[in-house]
């Protein structure tokens, strides 16, 4: 495991409030217990508990995103978060999450993100390089200059960038509402669009107008993809050519051969896939046919924080239930690299990190 802790990762499917500290979650859940909007002891078990189905987690979410919901939080999980997964090398990390209107919170859309970015700002235990370097080329050079000393004083660094995901239970304008602030926000490293939220909520086509106009101004966009079977739905999002998809689980023999063609590349979670029962088993993901036929791929946590899980122990356990070893790991996190949504300034960087650390390898 520590070798896996110690090698430089990508992670690209991460989503803000899932990936929460539990110790974070339990102390906002005592402070509204005690201010009595919530029983601490009825969502005390609920936090706890790692082992859930698809529909427990949409209900967990609803109940994460109570204690959270505020400008303050929404910066300290971010920063949290951030720390957490620099800590365990990750090099760069693409956040998402869905902007969250609160009135009685005084929150926004816009106000939400500013929030989000503030959490970036904040980061203290790393080096965090997350406005894009074209736009901010005096930032570029003090990181690279920051890149150069970190690595004379192995102080840690990590890329972060933005996307904002639509909701599946949102309306055509409010999914287009995100999509805008999207674009208002590049300059603030915010880098593409996802859609996610509960599979068996809401339709396909409500959403097609807002990523359409996404992807006609430039953003990236990755689709929640065939996490229930839902073959209408997969066949057209695969149509939509996205830059990513997430899961892919439930597809049928077409649309194997479909995605295979595509070469579109596929985020996989594995023990989100394996806690919710959309796969029954490890030993039967579509990660070993995929990595087979040399798919690309990238290993992603998903929501550490619901799934008790890190990147980690992801790669741990594709290594350990996949038979692959040092090697193969290495390459399969170095890939990462090559589906980022960042700009090719910050590839390079971080091929360079890879080629780096592949020296110590050998
Ligand atoms: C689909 C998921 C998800 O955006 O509030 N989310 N959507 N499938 C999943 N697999 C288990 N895990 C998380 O983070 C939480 C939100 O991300 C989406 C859901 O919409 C959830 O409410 P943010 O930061």
């Amino acid at each position: 495991m520590e070798w896996l802790v110690s090698m430089p990762k990508v992670e690209l499917h991460a989503h803000l409030n899932g990936s929460i500290r539990d110790s974070t979650l339990l102390e906002l859940a005592r402070v509204l217990g005690e201010k009595g909007v919530i029983v601490f002891s009825d969502v005390e078990h609920v936090i706890r508990k790692d082992d859930r189905s698809l529909v427990e987690v949409f209900k967990l979410f609803d109940l994460i995103h109570i204690l959270t919901t505020d400008h303050k939080t929404v910066t300290r999980i971010t920063k949290e978060v951030v720390e957490d997964f620099a800590a365990e090398n990750v090099v760069y990390l693409e956040l998402r999450t869905t902007p969250k209107r609160n009135d009685s919170k005084g929150m926004s859309k816009r106000s939400y993100m500013e929030a989000v970015v503030e959490g970036l700002r904040a980061v203290t235990t790393v080096d965090i390089d997350f406005l894009p370097h074209k736009l901010d080329a005096r930032a570029s050079a003090n990181s690279s200059s920051a890149n150069h000393s970190s690595h004379e004083t192995k102080r840690k660094k990590i890329y972060v960038r933005l996307l904002l995901s639509i909701d599946r239970r949102e309306t055509t304008e409010a999914a287009m509402e995100t999509v805008k602030l999207a674009l208002e926000m590049r300059d603030l490293g915010v880098v593409g669009i996802d859609l996610s939220g509960n599979p068996i909520v809401g339709e396909w086509r409500t959403f097609l107008p807002a990523l359409k106009f996404a992807q006609e101004q430039g953003l990236y966009t990755t689709l929640h993809c065939g996490e229930v079977p839902n073959h209408e739905e997969i066949r057209s999002m695969l149509d939509f050519q996205p830059q990513r998809i997430g899961h892919a689980c439930c597809f049928d023999e077409e649309e194997w051969r479909k995605l295979k063609s595509s070469k579109i590349p596929v985020e996989i979670c594995l023990t989100s896939n394996i806690r919710t029962d959309t796969i029954s088993s490890i030993d039967i993901h579509h990660f070993v046919d995929l990595y087979n036929v040399n798919h690309p791929l990238v290993l992603c946590t998903d929501d550490s924080g619901v799934f008790a899980t890190s990147l980690s122990k992801e790669y741990k356990l594709a290594s350990s239930s996949f038979g692959l070893g040092k090697r193969e790991m290495f390459e399969l996190a170095r890939t990462g690299v090559e589906f980022i949504f960042a700009d090719d300034g910050v590839k390079q960087e971080l091929r360079e990190i890879f080629n780096s650390a592949a020296k110590k390898l050998e």
